[in-house]
């Protein structure tokens, strides 16, 4: 009888995943067993790799998502595609050993454990292989501020290699909030019943082949931190982080038009010429409001939507256009509500303040569809 399914999500994993086979079927002998690799239609063929392993191992299996990228919402996908009753969540670079699957697998199925993990940071596990001193030192800073934000009291609530009972997983999986990678933390946080969790010490090592996908996301593992434990019952996280790029656009575009105005005050000045002082104020406020969008744009595609990062010249222009288009339409909805209000006799502020409201739910929406996600 089937008894586990590992579940690798992979992007641009296609030289590490012959390895991982043999690893993990080397960690799982005398097990029933079966690998998932979860693929975002990775560009250098992963996909492909796993089928050619697949045709000739049944126990191997691939999900390939098109139009869709993400950490925590592959591996959902993942363990949702089984049935084996436990579920196992490893990275496929090699920097997880999956020499403790065994050991991990009898204690979720001894019954003192719901949830197995493995730390990088419990007594006895070491980061010393990883050669990334800058990252152990960063993980271990989200993983205080997550641990105190969420008061999940573990030595790496930020680990991506753990194990559970499918069962479990599928009671909350539509709670979760499949954002970014921290999905551990997720569950832990999301289950109402407090879930006993046995860790396991990690040799973490260094990937195989390749290079990390989330190397420059610590910023964001550390933003999702606070969001989820102070906004994100209230309001999704993602949109709390959109809001907030927002209001710093906001400082962007105050601060662009006083440097634009006093440019081109300046030239006036020094050439003394003088085209309207309307005209001058909107050419610098298009200018401004054209560098707060791209800010804003940058500072998204970098933290929001990290884990969809669009990348290369041409994806980043299309995207960059595509936000455009999505924030002129916000502006205009923006106005034309604060205008109708305003007739309405409601206060200026109140009038203004809906406006903005109005339009980043709608700037949201659209962008989070049309510029980093075909399909949502
Ligand atoms: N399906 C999927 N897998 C991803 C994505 N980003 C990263 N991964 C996989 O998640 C695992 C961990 O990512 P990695 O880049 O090694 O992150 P790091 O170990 O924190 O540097 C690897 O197996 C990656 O291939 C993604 O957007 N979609
Ligand atoms: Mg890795």
């Amino acid at each position: 009888m089937l008894q586990l399914a590992v579940i690798l999500p992979t992007y641009n994993e296609r030289k590490n995943i012959a390895r991982m086979v043999a690893r993990i079927d080397a960690a799982l002998q005398g097990f029933v067993w079966e690998a998932i690799f979860v693929d975002d239609n990775s560009p250098d063929g992963t996909a492909d790799e796993v089928r050619r392993i697949a045709c000739e191992d049944s126990r191997i299996r691939v999900i390939e998502r098109i139009g869709r990228r993400g950490l925590a919402s592959a591996a959902i996908e993942g363990m949702c595609a089984s049935a084996a009753p436990i579920v196992a969540v490893m990275d496929a670079d090699g920097q997880h050993d999956p020499i403790l699957l065994p050991g991990m697998y009898a204690a979720v199925t001894s019954g003192d454990y719901d949830v197995a993990y493995a730390s990088r940071f419990a007594e006895g596990a070491s980061t010393e292989a990883w050669g990334r001193p800058d990252r152990v030192k960063a993980s271990g800073f989200a993983n205080a501020i997550a641990r105190r934000v969420t008061g999940v009291d573990l030595t790496d609530p930020m680990s991506g290699f753990f194990m559970l009972h499918g069962e479990t997983l599928r009671a909350d999986a539509n709670r979760l909030s499949g954002v970014g990678f921290k999905i551990l933390l997720d569950i832990l946080a999301t289950v109402d019943q407090p879930l006993r969790v046995k860790e396991f010490p990690l040799n973490f090592a260094a990937r195989m082949e390749g290079e990390s996908k989330l190397d420059r996301t610590v910023v964001f593992e550390f933003l999702i931190g606070l969001y989820d434990k102070w906004l994100g019952r209230i309001i999704p996280t993602r949109f709390a982080l959109f809001a907030t790029v927002g209001a710093l656009g906001v400082v962007v575009q105050f601060a662009m038009l006083w440097l634009v105005l006093s440019v081109i005050l300046h030239e006036r000045f020094v050439y003394g010429h003088w085209s309207g002082g309307e005209i001058t104020f909107d050419i610098a406020n298009t200018i401004a409001a054209l560098a707060a969008m791209t800010f804003n744009f940058v500072l998204n595609n970098e933290l929001t939507y990290a884990d969809k990062r669009l990348r290369g010249m041409v994806p980043l222009l299309k995207g960059w256009a595509k936000f455009a288009l999505t924030c002129s339409i916000g502006i205009l909805s923006n106005i034309a509500s604060a205008d109708a209000l305003k007739r309405l006799h409601i206060s200026d502020v109140v009038a203004v303040l809906v406006g903005i409201v109005l339009a980043s739910v709608w700037n949201f929406a659209l962008s989070s569809k049309f510029v980093w996600g075909k399909y949502g």
